[in-house]
């Protein structure tokens, strides 16, 4: 069963938002098309109560971007977002959810961050996304969605790492630093990930 993950395609994280990555509105068009290859579609969502520990705004003298040491993790501050039944962390309008068919939602414990739609940062809980896709007999897992730094690229570790045959579908998703993409990729790469467009997919 081939499934594809799409990973915080949300409001806050779109041009305009409250974490806005660049052009993140590019690839709802291509996410919209490249659900009809696929037999299963999951998606996750970043959802934060107020006043969560990755937000500076929770914290004395901090700023956005900064980085601190939160429970012995480096953690980027980021601005308030995705809060919990807000519009910033609702799905992008135009998203096509008809489709979708469970949403696992991470972020939502106050002191610790959760990029990958598997585990927290600490890897200390799951989000039960590892258990699901096991359960359902899927072998190929796809990825696409914002930020592919950071929330992308951390789920796709976190698969490969629970033993999932896994795709990055790079021109379906965008980064917040190029750099740090880059980085990144190669780390999957390294990890015995794909990295391809959606052209070059063989179905
Ligand atoms: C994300 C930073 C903070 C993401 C979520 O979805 O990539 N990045 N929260
Ligand atoms: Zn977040």
């Amino acid at each position: 069963m081939k499934t594809l993950v799409l990973i915080d395609i949300q409001n806050d994280f779109m041009p305009g938002g409250a974490l806005a990555v660049e052009n993140g509105d590019e690839i709802i068009p291509l996410v919209n098309e490249l659900q009809q290859k696929f037999d299963l579609m999951i998606a996750t969502q970043d959802w934060h109560a107020k006043g969560h520990s990755s937000f500076a705004s929770a914290h004395q003298n901090a700023k956005v971007f900064d980085i601190i040491k939160l429970n012995g993790l480096d953690q980027v501050l980021w601005p308030d977002h995705c809060v919990q039944n807000t519009s910033g962390a609702e799905f992008h309008p135009e998203l096509d959810t008809k489709r979708i068919e469970t949403i696992f939602r991470k972020g939502t414990d106050m002191g610790i961050d959760s990029y990958s739609g598997f585990y927290d940062n600490a890897h200390l809980k799951s989000t039960g996304l590892s258990g699901y896709l096991r359960e359902k007999g899927v072998q190929n897992v796809y990825f696409a969605g914002l930020a592919g730094d950071y929330c992308v690229a951390y789920s796709v570790l976190d698969s490969i790492a629970e033993g999932f045959n896994t795709t990055l579908i790079e021109d379906a998703t965008r980064a917040i630093d190029k750099e740090g993409f880059d980085k990144m990729k190669l780390e999957i790469l390294r990890k015995g990930g794909t990295i391809l467009n959606s052209a070059e997919l063989e179905f």
